[in-house]
């Protein structure tokens, strides 16, 4: 039951061909036997109990059995009359998802390229992974195969070059014979669709390391690139720090040409992936080759020229230089290695840095040891079998949301049975604040951490703006609004999430995600990365400019002789981004959940903030002129991820609830004197809200750099629970007529 990592080769039974079924309707290892370990403020390990004597000394537990899908046995609760009632019930359900320690964990997967990246970057670094792990990743590839065979960027994204070719060689190491119907399908599609030659640059990337692509046929990544003067507008430090700290490791591997031994495996690959001969391939013609259903952004003229002068250089580098700047990139890998306790920012960094200390220092040093123990912090168990996660759960996110919701409604005072939830919540996020900064932080071109939270867990490590606004949110509401609860987090804590919140301010108002946006958006001429927009720095974001300034508001409240002045004028400013930012038609593009509903779920509270709502405010009411332009006939709101592809509204088949609730919690923020539409939507909400209380997973919820998918399970809970919650007392209050009900904006 416990993991002790040891090294396997690749030609070990570990990686042997396995036996699988045709269907994957059945789990293929046994769902009762599995459990999910919560520790380290918030660790997530599924550990598959292999002995009847494990299975009884430790009961599967009720967050254990929704989600992986099994029946909860939670029970039949009394219909809901009304919104509060739902409310209530929804809670009566969600409370049990709460883990022991606090936080509400959850699933977190969507995209279709980090569990092939996790597999690969195992098998080359000579790690295993369990029987029932390998069998249920198997599982969940055959479960989310398209129709056509192939799998897309994410789970309900069309198939792809990129997804199919990546899964194709993850489904293939993990052990499914070729001749598998499963295989034998996906590989028609990635024939039909080119083969691989044409796979963007992270999928040559991975197959170059793993010796079924040749490194000629990759642009270059030169790690000379961390040499250059920190000033330089183009130095990665000012790139977004999920593509410099992806570029790091690629550059240190790039730069030594790292390919794993061929073995026979590796020889059959080189067959089954390309309909040509793979010895006859004229790999360097394949380096600007991309298939083009995976295109999102093409390269530019600037980065192909600029690629070909990289391609000179490699004939003509300096190998004291190239050693200079190998060991450098390397410094700063185990930097990075060291501030995350080997989480580091996501999965695909830290895949590829594990194969960087696997060449640096093998297997026999602490770096490989933790890197295969964190690696299952990734790995997560659902109905359709294992997937890797977004990041290594997102625990603070979710656990800022619900708490919000909670003290908002009055469900946290309401009731006293409710309490020991809330206490645990807030021992939770009192261990999840980052007190320090990371070690070498500056050197390491950090952001500060000192007082801020992450998206996920306190090891993880990484300030994100929002993150740390909702989490001191959360802080707050617990132990500013509510009487029973002690004050764990002191003034100085939260002065100092206080600080990082300011110290994250642009110039011109906005807030971006991780740091301050260090370079303008011409660097977008160099994205390398085909299949994302918009990657290659820092933007504003109408979300979490949001999420940054209400916690400010708050704060200013209960603390109004700290910085005050300085809060008045980050409220102030953002508040001139969120303007600017509106589209003409009155909403804002989300960039983080979908799409325009998230958005405005946002933009319209850090509009109501400085007294802006529908009556007082052009921004606002066209906001709410948006919504409600496209509210749907059953009530409610359905846009597709596509949505954010396209930057406008595209509707999805279905209405949302998520989307929804967002759609009507901005009415509210916005203060819309209409009831009638708003009741509409409340309907729909409750209508789909299932006998014990809980809602069932619609469409996916988030999305990011464009183009990619995101799952966010919990927030059929928050939200629901959130919005229906406050909307009956906002409707009793707008029926007693305390502001409008004529629409003439005038009212209140
Ligand atoms: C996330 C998840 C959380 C998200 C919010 C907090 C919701 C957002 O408001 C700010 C940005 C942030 C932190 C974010 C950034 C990009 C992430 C880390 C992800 C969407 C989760 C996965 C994604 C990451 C980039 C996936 C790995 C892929 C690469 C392109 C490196």
């Amino acid at each position: 039951m416990s993991f002790t990592p040891h090294a396997v080769a690749r030609d070990s039974p570990a990686w042997s061909p396995l036996e699988i079924p045709h269907s994957s309707d059945e789990p293929f290892a046994d769902y009762t036997r599995w459990r999910l370990k919560v520790s380290d403020g918030g660790r997530h390990v599924w550990h598959f109990l292999k002995t009847d004597e494990e299975v009884a000394a430790w009961p599967q537990n009720t967050v254990d059995k929704y989600w992986l899908g099994l029946p909860t046995g939670l029970p039949t609760l009394p219909k809901a009359k009304t919104p509060y009632e739902a409310a209530r019930n929804g809670y009566e359900f969600y409370q049990h998802l709460q883990s022991e320690d606090g936080h509400w964990s959850g699933e977190y997967g969507g995209p279709m390229f980090l569990l092939p990246g996790v597999v690969i970057g195992s098998y080359i670094s000579n790690m295993s992974f369990t029987l029932e792990e390998r069998l249920e990743m198997i599982r969940y590839l055959m479960n989310k195969a398209n129709e056509d065979g192939g799998w897309g960027l994410h789970i309900e994204g069309p198939s792809s070059m990129f997804g199919t070719g990546m899964n194709y060689v993850a489904i293939r190491l993990l052990g499914m014979d070729a001749e598998h119907p499963v295989a034998v399908k996906a590989r028609a599609r990635m024939h039909e669709l080119g083969g691989a030659t044409g796979v963007p640059a992270w999928g040559k990337f991975w197959f170059s390391l793993l010796g079924v692509y040749d490194w000629a046929g990759n642009n270059p990544v030169p790690p000379e690139l961390w040499l250059l003067p920190d000033w330089l507008p183009i130095h990665p430090h000012r790139w977004w720090i999920h593509v410099r700290q992806v570029f790091l490791p690629m550059s240190y591997l790039y730069g030594v040409r790292f390919v794993m031994p061929e073995n026979d495996m590796v020889l059959a690959l080189r067959e089954e992936l390309y309909p040509e001969n793979y010895y006859k391939i004229h790999w360097p013609s394949q380096r600007n080759h991309i298939c083009s259903v995976d295109l999102y952004s093409s390269h530019s003229k600037l980065y192909d020229m600029l690629a070909e002068v990289l391609c000179l250089y490699e004939n003509c580098s300096l190998p004291p230089l190239r050693k200079r700047a190998v060991d450098w990139a390397y410094q700063l890998i185990k930097w990075e290695d060291e501030n995350t306790s080997y989480q580091d920012l996501a999965p695909v960094n830290k895949m590829f840095n594990l194969v960087a200390r696997f060449h640096g220092e093998g297997i026999e040093c602490e770096a490989w040891r933790m890197h295969e123990l964190r690696r299952r912090d990734f790995m997560w168990m659902g109905p359709q079998g294992m997937m890797v996660c977004g990041t290594n759960g997102s625990q603070l996110w979710d656990t800022g949301f619900i708490i919000q919701a909670l003290v908002e409604t009055g469900l946290a005072t309401e009731d006293k049975q409710y309490r020991p939830s809330l206490l645990k919540a807030l021992d939770w996020l009192d261990k999840s604040q980052m007190q320090d900064n990371p070690k070498h932080f500056e050197k390491a071109y950090r952001h500060r951490t000192k007082g801020a939270f992450g998206f996920s867990t306190k090891e993880q490590g990484y300030t994100v703006s929002d993150c740390t606004g909702e989490g001191i949110k959360a802080v707050m509401y617990l132990q500013n609004h509510l009487d029973f609860t002690p004050k764990p987090v002191s003034e100085s804590r939260i002065q100092d999430a206080i600080d990082t919140i300011l110290s994250l301010q642009n110039s011109d108002g906005g807030f971006a995600s991780y740091e301050l946006i260090r370079a303008g958006s011409w660097m977008e001429m160099l994205n390398p990365a085909e299949v994302f927009g918009n990657i290659m720095v820092e933007y504003n974001y109408p979300e979490c400019t949001t999420s940054a300034i209400t916690p400010l508001a708050i704060f200013r409240k209960h603390y109004p002789n700290y910085r005050s002045a300085d809060i008045d004028l980050a409220i102030k400013n953002a508040v001139k981004y969120l303007h600017a930012a509106q589209t003409p038609e009155g909403g804002w593009i989300g960039n983080w959940g979908i799409c325009f509903t998230y958005a405005a779920f946002f933009a319209t509270e850090s509009l109501a903030l400085v007294g802006e709502t529908y009556s007082t405010s052009q921004y606002s009411r066209k906001a709410c002129e948006f919504l409600i332009g496209k509210q749907r006939a059953d009530g409610g709101w359905g846009e597709s991820y596509q949505s954010c592809e396209r930057n406008e509204w595209v509707e999805h088949k279905d209405t949302q609830v998520v989307q929804s609730c967002w759609a009507i919690m901005a009415l509210m923020y916005a203060k819309y004197p209409h009831a009638e539409p708003i009741e509409r939507g409340v309907k729909m909400v409750m209508d789909r809200q299932l006998p014990d209380g809980s809602w069932a997973q619609e469409a996916i919820e988030g999305v990011f750099n464009k183009s990619c998918a995101i799952s966010y399970p919990n927030f059929k809970f928050s939200f629901t629970i959130w919005m229906l919650g406050k909307v009956g007392r906002y409707l009793e209050e707008l029926k007693s007529s305390n502001f409008s009900t004529n629409g003439n904006g005038k009212g209140q």
